[in-house]
């Protein structure tokens, strides 16, 4: 199977993209890359591409993850159950490190991204292990706004909340106790300290600046899709700086979350549009599994020696994608750093990797390239094949 889809994805790619060794890395030392394939890969399909069954199967593992305590999950389903929650607050502390977003505006928004949604995946296949996470391709005949998928844009119940479609009236948390609950996961981080404790509304599972108070999910924007040709125009980008900078984040990715979520009134954002806790919409997932999917698409595309400069992936150093917003991070984004030390991933747990990272329990940076690569994820995507 593994072999088959590698084939796939070469024929699909344009053939200035096969080029290689056009990639540096401005890192003096780099980490070394040696995971091994997996003896097979699940298929991650384009929503519209999942059977019936199959798609009542995501939805149903992901409503028990929203509605099962820690305690009671770890009791079904063993000792790293997480609840839904849980990754929407990792999301968030990610955003609010001191040292600045650990999982946004730099190069490392691709590789926070692509471990968050893996973390996601295992924790849904603890409670069921037939699921994959589902890709949501985004195009204009691949609508997703429907009563069989993930309902109406804007909301049509009180106040733009979402009433219909597989996640209606998707509880939002509006009861937070930040220390009891979730302060205990924060970990010790020289020179970084966590700035996310709630919501603009008191016990509000939200961003700080953010005053939506409804208990369940909101989305006051409008139906958002991209053109056809922008999988393939980010394919066409030479090294990180480019490919992330030019293309990933600012064009392929936030289009989604500020026209889907939108803004309501007296300062309330739609909780696709909240950078701090978007997760707490569940297209989140698959709008970046699609993004995570022109990753692997482009890492295909290259050779053995822009892999072996992990593409260009230059963390604070690499100023041109960094600089897309003004903005890069003062540490913490390096590729043998810990991606988002405050709130990290246990990269055997939670990924089922093996960490090049000192101390070999948390996921750094260059395990995403080395170990979720094209060859030695545990996953791959399957082209859409209901659009072209
Ligand atoms: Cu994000």
């Amino acid at each position: 199977m593994k072999l088959e889809h590698t084939a796939l994805l070469l024929l699909s790619l344009p053939a200035a993209s096969l080029a290689s060794g056009s990639c540096t890395n401005p890192s003096e030392k780099l980490p070394m890359c040696s995971s091994a394939p997996p003896p097979s890969q699940r298929l991650r399909k384009e929503v519209n591409d999942l059977s019936s069954f199959e798609w009542d199967a995501v939805v149903e593992a992901i409503w028990t993850t929203k509605n099962t305590t820690l305690a009671d999950g770890r009791e079904r389903y063993g000792d790293t159950y997480k609840t839904y929650d849980y990754f929407v607050l990792q999301h968030a502390v990610a955003t609010q490190d001191s040292r600045g977003d650990q999982g946004h505006f730099s190069d490392a928004f691709i590789t926070f991204h692509a471990a968050l949604l893996l973390s996601f995946e295992q924790n849904l296949r603890l409670v069921d292990p037939d699921v994959a996470l589902p890709y949501w391709a985004a195009q204009a005949n691949g609508d997703i706004y429907t009563e069989d998928l993930v309902g109406s844009v804007p909301g049509t119940g009180e106040g733009n909340t979402v009433v219909d479609g597989a996640f209606a009236n998707w509880p939002v948390t509006t009861d937070m106790d930040w220390e009891s609950d979730w302060a205990g996961y924060i970990q010790d981080v020289e020179g970084a300290t966590n700035g996310y404790s709630g919501g603009g509304t008191p016990g509000s599972m939200r961003g700080a600046d953010n005053f939506l108070s409804a208990s369940t999910l909101t989305r006051f924007g409008s139906p958002w899709s991209y053109s056809i040709d922008l999988q393939d125009k980010c394919l066409a980008e030479s090294c990180w700086a480019e490919w992330y900078g030019d293309c990933i984040e600012g064009e392929f990715h936030s289009g989604a979350h500020t026209g889907i979520g939108g803004d309501g009134s007296g300062g309330a954002e739609g909780d696709f549009k909240d950078v701090v806790t978007s997760p707490n919409d569940p297209v989140f997932w698959f709008h970046h599994a699609n993004i995570d999917r022109n990753r692997m698409l482009w890492t295909a595309g290259k050779g053995e020696e822009d892999k072996a400069a992990f593409y260009g992936y230059g963390g604070a150093l690499d100023k041109d994608a960094c600089q897309m917003k003004g903005y890069c991070p003062a540490g913490g984004i390096e590729l043998t750093d810990t991606i988002s030390a405050l709130w990290p991933f246990d990269a055997a747990a939670d990924l089922g990797v093996e960490t090049v990272g000192e101390g070999g329990r948390w996921a750094v940076h260059a395990d995403v390239i080395c170990a979720l690569a094209p060859d030695t994820a545990a996953y791959a995507y399957q082209e859409p094949q209901q659009i072209s």
